[in-house]
C-alpha cells in the first residue's frame, strides 16, 4: 500500500477474552517485539483510555510518513494492534480456519480471522512485514491489506528424533521456524531401529534400554512426559499441532532390543547403531504383539494433544503381504479404540487401508501406483511427501557433506518447483490434504546441522503448501527469501548459502 505506515512503538495487543486468545496475543507480543525491536505488549488495562488517544494522535502521524517517530511517543499510549475472531470469515473449504485478512494503516493493524489458527497466521505474517528500526526510520509496518488463504489445510515437517536425539530445545527453536513459514503440523519420528525416544509409562524397557542408542555410538536420550506435554503446549502457542510416530511393524529394533518377548525365539535382539533399514520386525502371531502395540499406542493417545497417531508402516521389507495386511488392519483398529485418528505411510495402502487413514506418500523410487490409486478411489486423502523433492536430508549437491542420496539431490529449485497433483500419477485436487517436508538424521547430530539442511528449503516447501501453483514464482521466491538473512542470523539459525539465490 502507499498509506502511511504503523510504527511499532509501544504498540499494544488487543486479543479476544478466551484462554486461547489471550495465550495467541501474548505470543504475538513476544514474536513481534523480536522482529521490531522495541517493545510491543499486551496491554489489556488501559484499552478504553488509549483508544481516545489513537484516533487525535492518527492526524498527526497521517500527515506525514516522515513524523512517525516524532509522534510515537503520543501514539504509543493507543496505536493497537487488534486480534479479532470474525465467523463471517469462514467458509466451508477445509482451509476456512487458516483463512485471515491483515490491514495495516497508520492508526493500527487489525488481523482477523474465523478461527485461532488464522490469527496465528495473521501474526506470521505482520512478524514478516516488520521493518526493524534502521538510521532515523522508526520500526514500522507498511501499510498494507493482505487476504490470504492456503492452499493446503495440512502443511508439516517431520523430524527423526530416533537415529539421532534431538531435544525440547532444538525441537523448539524448529517449531519457531515452522511456525514463521506458517506450516502447522510437526510430525515427530519417535522409534526406529537405532533408539526409543518418548517415555512409555507402560513399557518402561523401552526407554530404559533403548533410548540409551543413536547412530554410530552417539548419546541418545528420550523425551519424558512432561518435556513431551511442554513441547505440545509450545507448539500450540505457534498455531501447530504435535503428531507422533511409532513406527511398526518395521524399524523396530529398538522395541525388540528392550522386550525379547517380541521375537519368535523370546530373545532380545542386539542394539543397532547403523544406517540399513527394512531388516526388523515385529511378528503378527505372537501372544505379546497385540498387548505391546495397545500399550504404547496407549500410552501415546493418552498423552498426545492432536487428532492423529502415525503407525509408521514403511518398509517392512521381510514380511509377507499376508501379515503386512492383518498388521494394518490391526494397528488401524488399536489407534481407533484410542480415540485418535491414524496416518501412515504409503506402503500401509499396497495393503488395504480405512478411507480415514491419511496416507503419507514418500518413495519416489519405487511407486506402485495401482494400490496408491485404488486407495485413492476408495475415499483415503494423502499428505504429498515426494522424497525427490520435500526429504531435506537429501544432499543439495553431490559433494555436499551431509545427508543422503537415494532420492536425488534436492536443490532449492527442486524443494520448490514442483505440483503436489502431479506427484502421483491420478491423485489430485482433494485427495491431497497438504504436504510435509521430512528430515532423517542418519547423518545429522547437531541443531546447525538440521538447520542446515532445513534452510532455505523449508520456506520452499512450505511455499508449495501454501500458494496455488498458478501464482508460485521461482525467480520472486529467490528474491524475497534474502530479506529473510536478517532474522535467521538474528535468531542464530544456521543455513546454506546455495548458489541458486543471490545472498548479496
Ligand atoms: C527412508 S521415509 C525412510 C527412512 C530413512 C530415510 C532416509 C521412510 C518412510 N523411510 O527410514 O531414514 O529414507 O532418507
Amino acid at each position: 500500500g502507499d498509506g502511511a505506515p504503523f510504527a511499532l512503538a509501544g504498540a499494544v495487543i488487543r486479543g479476544g477474552a478466551t484462554e486461547p486468545e489471550q495465550r495467541l496475543a501474548r505470543r504475538a507480543a513476544q514474536t513481534l517485539t523480536r522482529a521490531a525491536g522495541v517493545a510491543v505488549s499486551t496491554g489489556s488495562t488501559s484499552v478504553s483510555a488509549g483508544s481516545t488517544s489513537v484516533s487525535a494522535g492518527s492526524t498527526s502521524v497521517s500527515a506525514g510518513s516522515t513524523s512517525v517517530s516524532a509522534g510515537s511517543t503520543s501514539v504509543s499510549a493507543g496505536s493497537t494492534i487488534e486480534l479479532r475472531l470474525d465467523p463471517a470469515l469462514a467458509t466451508d473449504r477445509p482451509t476456512s480456519d487458516d483463512r485471515y485478512v491483515v490491514e495495516v494503516t497508520a492508526d493500527g493493524i487489525v488481523a482477523r480471522a474465523a478461527a485461532v489458527p488464522g490469527l496465528h497466521l495473521a501474526v506470521a505474517t505482520i512478524a514478516q512485514l516488520v521493518r526493524p528500526a534502521s538510521g532515523e526510520t522508526p520500526a514500522h509496518v507498511p501499510a498494507v491489506v493482505v487476504e490470504d488463504e492456503p492452499r493446503y489445510a495440512w502443511r508439516g515437517l517431520s523430524v527423526d528424533i530416533a537415529r539421532n536425539f534431538f531435544g525440547p530445545e532444538s525441537l523448539q527453536r524448529v517449531l519457531d521456524l515452522a511456525s514463521s513459514y506458517k506450516l502447522n503440523r510437526l510430525h515427530l519420528h519417535l522409534t526406529d531401529d537405532q533408539g526409543w525416544r518418548i517415555d512409555t509409562p507402560s513399557r518402561p524397557l523401552l526407554t530404559d534400554i533403548s533410548s540409551k542408542t543413536a547412530m554410530n555410538g552417539n548419546p541418545g536420550g528420550f523425551l519424558t512426559l512432561d518435556e513431551y506435554e511442554e513441547l505440545q503446549v509450545y507448539a500450540e502457542d505457534r498455531g501447530i499441532v504435535i503428531v507422533p510416530e511409532i513406527d511398526v511393524p518395521g524399524h523396530v529394533n529398538a522395541a525388540t532390543h528392550a522386550y525379547g518377548e517380541l521375537m519368535p525365539d523370546g530373545r532380545a535382539t542386539d542394539a543397532y547403531e547403523g544406517m540399513e533399514v527394512g531388516f526388523s520386525k515385529l511378528s503378527i502371531d505372537l501372544p505379546a504383539t497385540e498387548p505391546f502395540l495397545r500399550d504404547v499406542f496407549g500410552d501415546l493417545a493418552a498423552a498426545t494433544h492432536g487428532d492423529y497417531l502415525h503407525i509408521g508402516g514403511d518398509e517392512v521389507k521381510q514380511m509377507q503381504d499376508g501379515e503386512f495386511g492383518r498388521f494394518v488392519d490391526l494397528l488401524e483398529r488399536v489407534v481407533l479404540d484410542t480415540g485418535k485418528k491414524v496416518a501412515a505411510w504409503h506402503e500401509a495402502a499396497h495393503a488395504q487401508v480405512r478411507p480415514e487413514t491419511l496416507v503419507q506418500f514418500w518413495d519416489t523410487n519405487h511407486v506402485q501406483l495401482e494400490p496408491l490409486q485404488r486407495a485413492a478411489a476408495n475415499g483415503t486423502r494423502f499428505i504429498m511427501s515426494p522424497g525427490n523433492h520435500v526429504y531435506l536430508d537429501m544432499k543439495y549437491t553431490a559433494d555436499y557433506a551431509l545427508g543422503q542420496d537415494w532420492a536425488g539431490l534436492v536443490e532449492l529449485s527442486d524443494a520448490y518447483v514442483w505440483n503436489p497433483d502431479e506427484a502421483v500419477e491420478g491423485i489430485s485436487g482433494d485427495s491431497i490434504v497438504g504436504v510435509e517436508a521430512a528430515v532423517w538424521t542418519e547423518t545429522l547430530t547437531t541443531l546447525d546441522e538440521l538447520n542446515d539442511m532445513l534452510m532455505p528449503r523449508l520456506p520452499a516447501v512450505a511455499e508449495v503448501a501454501w500458494t496455488p501453483q498458478d501464482a508460485k514464482d521461482w525467480d520472486g521466491f529467490r528474491e524475497r527469501l534474502v530479506r529473510h538473512v536478517p532474522g535467521w542470523e538474528r535468531d542464530g539459525v544456521a543455513f546454506h548459502r546455495t548458489p541458486q539465490v543471490t545472498w548479496e
